[in-house]
């Protein structure tokens, strides 16, 4: 279903979004929880709050990716968007802070007719959308709101030899583990002809303190983003998790190149989730892994492209090494 608003002529969003995803927290608890050792995906940390937290760590001296990343777009997105692109699909938008980085790159090449967004929050890319059609002439934004990894055959058709770009920023894609990982690369080549591309940013192998540090930062954020994902449990489905009865932890796991990160309980016990009628125990020092962020070689991101049937036409690292943006097409 979707509800379609008319903003104008220039904002179209549209929501693929219904009930069936407001048990998608509920699936994933019941799952996880009953599950051996238990998990919760990371898409369930950004609430309100959540967004916020993840916004203080993007700013964190610890936390370089964002940086990283933001330094590679400022300085390089002429030479990104150089092979003619008019439109850009981005996955994940939220407030579309590296897109207009894009944008701005597609103007200046005489180029920008499109963005296309796509993400969980209407609220979020209305916002973004407004803002960007008062800021780009000529510009129209198209925003699907939709779970990238259910909704991606809802973005619109080509417009008439307008190549796109579809981007997956911040390292997001580190989040899947390697099936889900290929899964949705293969989506994201589902949009593509022969002349656009994938930008997919990965944060890359390096330093094990380096690595380590960015997810144990000095000030705490990230162990107060972690634990929220309680607290959203507790909010919608009438949990009764005692938040300060668990530890963040997060390590850099050598054999699978990801960082590892968990809730571990302090003592045991046991979590009433009244919604779903479930109770869970928890011995002591018990883990409940919350997300994973792999790292990248070459090697990892070739062979995940490959799988997709996309090959690297173009790489671009910041200026220390620690962030990678690809570019890539059909083969
Ligand atoms: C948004 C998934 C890229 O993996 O680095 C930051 C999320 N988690 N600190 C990441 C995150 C803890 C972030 N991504």
């Amino acid at each position: 279903m979707s509800v379609s608003t008319a903003e104008g002529d220039r904002v179209t969003i549209e929501s693929w979004l219904s009930e069936w995803d407001d048990r998608s927290l509920a699936r994933d608890v019941l799952n996880g929880l009953t599950a051996s050792p238990k998990d919760v995906p990371p898409k369930h940390f950004y609430d309100t709050r959540g967004s916020e937290l993840f916004e203080q760590i993007c700013a964190l001296p610890e936390y370089y990716p964002t940086r990283a990343e933001t330094s590679i777009l400022i300085n390089r997105s002429d030479e990104i968007v150089a092979f003619g692109a008019g439109e850009l699909v981005e996955l994940g938008s939220g407030a579309a802070t590296k897109a207009r980085l894009l944008l701005s790159a597609m103007e200046r090449a005489g180029n920008l007719r499109r963005y296309i967004p796509i993400d969980v929050s209407e609220q979020v890319v209305r916002a973004a959308g407004n803002a960007l059609v008062d800021d780009f002439a000529g510009l129209s934004v198209h925003g699907v709101i939709g779970d990238f990894e259910r909704h991606l055959e809802r973005v619109p058709r080509h417009l008439p030899d307008t190549p796109r770009i579809v981007a997956l920023l911040g390292g997001t894609i580190g989040n899947f583990k390697p099936d889900a990982r290929r899964e949705l690369l293969r989506g994201m080549a589902s949009l593509m002809n022969s002349q656009d591309r994938v930008l997919l940013g990965t944060d890359l192998v390096k330093d094990v303190a380096v690595l380590e540090a960015a997810y144990n930062d000095a000030a705490g954020v990230t162990p107060e983003f972690n634990k929220n994902v309680l607290h959203v449990i507790n909010r919608e489905l009438d949990a009764d998790f005692d938040v300060s009865a668990f530890d963040h932890v997060a390590f850099f796991d050598h054999e699978n190149e990801w960082i590892d990160i968990r809730l571990r309980a302090l003592r045991a016990m046991t979590v009433n989730v009244r919604s779903l009628d479930l109770s869970v125990h928890f011995d002591e020092g018990e883990d409940l892994r919350t997300e994973i962020s792999a790292k990248f070689t070459p090697a990892r991101v070739n062979d995940d492209f490959a799988a997709a049937g996309l090959v690297v036409d173009h790489k671009l690292v910041d200026d220390e090494g620690r962030f990678a943006l690809w570019l890539a097409r059909t083969r």
